[in-house]
């Protein structure tokens, strides 16, 4: 019986490792820090992934709800608005960062402080309609209210 589950295990964990490899990856998640009572704040994180995919949305256990954003210039106002999803194009970087895309963090449960590590789970969809979770903590940092 061992010599037959044996190499069974070994092709499981060979494809485990492989489908590790066709992963999204996020580099250097972080929150701007809030001050007290303040709702919402954004999240930024370099995205890449190696198969053509789609951010769709999130979940924190600090927020009632996780949106993906858009910010843009209309005229001299920032405005801000919902996605359905952001396009991560096959092996190319997608930068969500101040000013731009943002995954937005609504309804907090607590004020979040320089330091903090929040942790945010983000959903991405990948071509077929394949859903895999992206587990991040992202450290909080000081900054303005706005993002
Ligand atoms: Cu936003």
């Amino acid at each position: 019986m061992r010599s037959l589950t044996t190499p069974t295990l070994l092709l499981a964990l060979t494809l485990a490792a492989s489908a590790a490899h066709a992963q999204t990856t996020a580099t250097d998640p972080w929150v701007r820090a809030t001050v007290a009572g303040q709702k919402a704040t954004g999240l930024f994180v370099e995205l890449k992934s190696p198969t053509a995919a789609k951010l769709v949305g999130g979940s924190s256990p600090v927020a009632a709800s996780v949106e993906v954003h858009e910010m843009s210039m209309d005229g001299a106002v920032m405005r801000m608005r919902a996605l359905t999803s952001l396009d991560l194009p096959a092996g190319q970087a997608v930068a969500l960062k101040p000013g731009s895309y943002h995954v937005m963090l609504m309804g907090l449960k607590s004020t979040v402080k320089a330091g903090d590590k929040v942790p945010v789970t983000l959903t991405i969809e990948r071509a077929g309609g394949k859903a895999e979770t992206l587990q991040l903590q992202a450290t909080a940092r000081a900054g303005s209210a706005a993002h």
